[in-house]
């Protein structure tokens, strides 16, 4: 099924994103992450993506863009003024996103390789890994 009509299966889309979801770790003193049965995998951010094909010099590119969701920002940011903390405010949102490289092998089955991780800036795959 393709809902969307972007020429992707939508099954394939969600397999996908599923396996290229970027992990995302706080400090052990990060005491505004939230937790519990309303998010999806029991804790924040709640993750929802986009997925759509395109065509780079004639091969298969996936790009993937994550919007990460959060009840409170707890105001932890190295240089704002007036110190940790004091920039605490309800809600917040941030994306990243990833481009796959789309191959068939000679046995017909296809396989997904990153190319690049986008955070603000773009990070190759061989500075973040595959896995
Ligand atoms: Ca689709
Ligand atoms: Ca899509």
């Amino acid at each position: 099924m393709d809902e969307d009509d972007d020429g992707l299966d939508d099954e394939i889309e969600g397999l996908l994103a599923e396996r290229f979801v970027p992990v995302i770790r706080f400090a052990s003193g990060e005491a505004h992450v939230k937790s519990g049965a309303q998010f999806p995998g029991g804790k924040e951010p709640f993750v929802a993506f986009n997925v759509w094909p395109r065509k780079v010099d004639g091969d298969l590119r996936i790009n993937i863009v994550f919007a990460t969701l959060y009840t409170r920002d707890g105001g932890y940011y190295s240089h704002f003024p007036g110190g940790q903390g004091t920039n605490s405010h309800p809600g917040d949102s941030s994306s990243l996103g990833v481009e796959l490289e789309l191959t068939q092998k000679p046995d017909g089955r296809w396989m997904a390789e990153l190319v690049y991780l986008n955070g603000g800036q773009k990070w190759a795959r061989d500075v973040v890994g595959s896995d």
